[in-house]
């Protein structure tokens, strides 16, 4: 079983990126902010929770993201592997996940940082905010709050992970396709080692 964080900040391409990795590797793909915006779409008590902290680019709690990971994980006991986007965001949900995996006998095998300049991630958010429908991307401020709240909150989520050498910066700005190389190759020299 292979397991991936796919980590950055947002706007880094995880999603774009996300996307193409399960296709290739036949991962389960896990991210929580998919996750929070459907509850949020079928208006649950936890959607509507959550979009209290989205809207305002805020993290939502931990225990509520730390509980949709532990369900979706005790969904989906065939999986060939993991991959964690957008998960996780604090170093409680760093230590939570390493708890849960290790009840099921498995492990993080390593953790690609996508790097992108703060003023590209803001250039993309902004444009997919024309189109996407989601108030934490139509909005500077907000933005501005959502990238705050990683440097403060996420970022020492890879400090956890660089204890036992999991991180890989991988360059998050050009094409598409190139950093979906990048972050295969990566992957790819892992694999042949599982
Ligand atoms: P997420 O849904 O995780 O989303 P994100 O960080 O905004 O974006 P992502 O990084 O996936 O987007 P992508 O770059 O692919 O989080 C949303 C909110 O949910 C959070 O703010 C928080 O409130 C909450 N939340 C989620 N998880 C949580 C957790 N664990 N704990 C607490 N709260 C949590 O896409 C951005 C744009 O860039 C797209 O338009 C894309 O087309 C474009 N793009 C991608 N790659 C590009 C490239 N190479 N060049 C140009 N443009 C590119």
């Amino acid at each position: 079983m292979f397991n991936l964080i796919l980590f950055g900040p947002p706007g880094s391409g995880k999603g774009t990126q996300s996307e193409k990795l399960i296709a290739k590797y036949n991962l389960k793909h896990l991210s929580t902010g998919d996750l929070l915006r459907s509850e949020i779409a079928k208006k649950t008590t936890l959607g509507l929770e959550a979009k209290k902290f989205m809207d305002k680019g805020q993290l939502v709690p931990d225990e509520v993201v730390i509980g949709m990971i532990s369900t979706a994980l005790d969904q989906n006991p065939d999986a060939a592997g993991f991959l964690f986007d957008g998960f996780p965001r604090t170093s409680k949900q760093a230590e939570a996940l390493d708890n849960l995996l290790k009840l099921k006998n498995l492990s993080i095998n390593v953790m690609l940082a996508l790097d992108v300049t703060e003023e590209e991630l803001v250039k993309r958010l902004l444009k997919r905010g024309e189109t996407s429908g989601r108030p934490d991307d139509n909005n500077d401020q907000v933005i501005r709050t959502r990238i705050h709240e990683y440097h403060k909150k996420t970022s020492p989520v890879a400090d956890h992970y660089k204890k036992s050498n999991k991180v890989v910066l991988v360059k998050g700005e050009g094409s598409v396709d190139n950093i979906f190389n990048s972050l295969a190759k990566e992957i790819d020299v892992r694999l042949v080692k599982v």
